[in-house]
């Protein structure tokens, strides 16, 4: 009654990519909703292990944890451990390491076969190695290009020139498509974006699940680095003062090693025309569908691997310095043993994003005398943002349950703040015993009240007249209108 599997789509290659969502299933009305989507990167493995265990989480403190319990109870919790589980399948199970993209085939020299040289563990240490070419320009080394270990598989000449992966799923994204920065034309690149947008089968499917919902905040996990990543451009971030309040959380609740304000620093130069990151996750779903908080959180870097002894020196001459990196594996996710620390140092973060998806606390008091359906009804919904940083996105307005507007009327909630919407709202023409009327959004989901006649024998006396009370039931509050019997 808490958990809910669906399998939402396929890889290329036919695998299964999943949501999971956990809610009080109990309460079948529509509720707040919010969403961890992991790993779309196949070597951030340590991103499915972190969503995994946030599934864990909740469950094990649902009915224990009064707090969690309550996110339970109020939001429908939409977790996706991952959506590039061909990639997966060959970190884990092939030692693909250095795999970041998705992994349709693609013949990248055009000889008419398909991924015929890959990348090699050539002196069989197990470990495939990066290899950093820096040119020296008046002595001082610049980074110029990568490449990686590896044989001539196929004998025509060149090295690695048709490896396995294609596509970044994280810039094939329909927002700023190959117009805008980090990105690479070369279709070997790490960061190769595709031809067109929404190309590959797993960002079709999450374009898909995500048309469906409407997300205030949602996290995209990744690993390589430490960072809290918020939507932004050249020009500055999406949300300039939201994003730096809700930074300055983060320094709270994070360890000291990660870098709150992203790559980039606190400053931005002003631009007239802002270059935004192209192809994207989080533009996509901040312009698309309208998720104000959507961040991209960078839960590990082993920012030792970095340093000198790990990045050897091969060739140091007067042209060129070529350095050889072997950890990528430990750059990307932990070692087994430092998974529990690392979750331990991450875990704040995510009572954080359930706390500031918005959510309503509504209260209703009818205030009109009703005698009989077609009435019109004076109400006061007295509607609380429960979200301490994010408002409600878009206006809380009143529907019937034919999502038909029932009062004109509609207002966006500050984060924190309560409005009164005092509402004329009028009752059908004809209706037996109830009748039901929701209040809120798709962000925030719905509260529902429900108009009740309820006969009442009253000795002999039978009267038509109703009145309004309200009770609380099963958390739901309904609006009684009862009809006494009078002689
Ligand atoms: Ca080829
Ligand atoms: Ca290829
Ligand atoms: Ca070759
Ligand atoms: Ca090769
Ligand atoms: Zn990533």
């Amino acid at each position: 009654q808490l958990v809910d599997l669906e399998i939402i789509g396929s890889s290329y290659s036919g695998k299964y990519i999943y949501s999971l969502r956990i809610t009080n299933e109990l309460r079948t009305q529509q509720k707040a909703k919010t969403l961890v989507v992991a790993h779309h990167h196949g070597r951030e493995q340590i991103s499915v292990e972190v969503a995994l265990r946030f599934i864990l989480y909740l469950l094990n403190n649902y009915r224990v944890n009064n707090e969690i319990t309550d996110f339970v109870n109020t939001q429908e919790i939409y977790i996706l451990p991952t959506i590039n589980p061909d990639a997966l399948d060959l970190v884990v199970n092939d030692q693909m390491f250095w795999l970041r993209k998705n992994v349709r085939p693609y013949d990248d020299d055009g000889d008419g076969q398909l991924d015929e040289d890959s990348i090699d563990d050539v002196n069989g240490d197990g470990l495939i190695s990066m290899l950093n070419v820096y040119e020296k320009v008046g002595g001082i080394p610049e980074y110029r290009y990568y490449y990686w270990e590896g044989i001539d598989n196929d004998g025509d000449g060149s090295v690695n020139e048709d490896m396995v992966g294609f596509v970044d799923l994280n810039r094939n994204y329909d927002m700023f498509f190959r117009d805008g920065s980090a990105w690479e034309e070369d279709t070997q690149a790490t960061r190769f974006p595709g031809f067109t947008a929404f190309s590959e089968p797993e960002t079709q499917v999450f374009r898909d699940f995500a048309l469906q919902h409407s997300f205030a905040m949602a996290y995209s996990l990744h690993s390589g680095a430490n960072a809290t990543l918020f939507p932004g451009s050249t020009a500055g971030r999406n949300e300039p003062d939201l994003y730096e309040s809700m930074l300055l959380d983060y320094v709270d609740i994070l360890p000291d090693s990660y870098d709150y304000f992203g790559y980039g620093g606190s400053s931005y130069t002003i631009e007239e025309d802002p270059v935004y990151p192209a192809g994207v996750w989080s533009h996509w779903m901040y312009f698309e569908r309208g998720c104000t908080a959507p961040m991209s959180f960078e839960l590990y870097q082993n920012s030792s691997t970095l340093a000198p002894e790990l990045e050897v020196t091969i060739i140091d001459n007067s042209t060129h310095l070529i350095t050889e990196w072997k950890e990528i594996k430990y750059f990307y996710g932990p070692s087994k043993e430092l998974i529990n620390d690392l979750w331990q140092n991450v875990l704040p973060t995510f009572p954080y994003l359930l706390l500031n998806t918005p959510r309503l606390n509504v209260d209703a008091t009818l205030h009109s005398i009703v005698d009989r359906p077609g009435s019109l009804t004076n109400v006061s919904f007295s509607c609380t943002n429960l979200s301490p940083k994010l408002n409600t996105s878009t206006k809380v307005e009143i529907f019937n349950m034919s999502d038909v507007k029932v009062f004109e009327e509609g207002y966006v909630i500050d984060a924190d703040s309560t409005i009164v919407i005092d509402a004329t709202i009028p009752l059908p023409l004809t209706f037996e015993e109830s009748y039901e009327i929701k209040i809120g959004n798709e962000f925030t989901g719905y509260y529902h009240f429900t108009y009740r006649i309820e006969l009442e024998t009253n000795g002999t006396n039978i009267s038509f007249s109703m009145i309004g009370v309200m009770i609380i039931l099963s958390g739901l509050l309904q609006i009684i209108i009862k009809r006494k019997k009078k002689n």
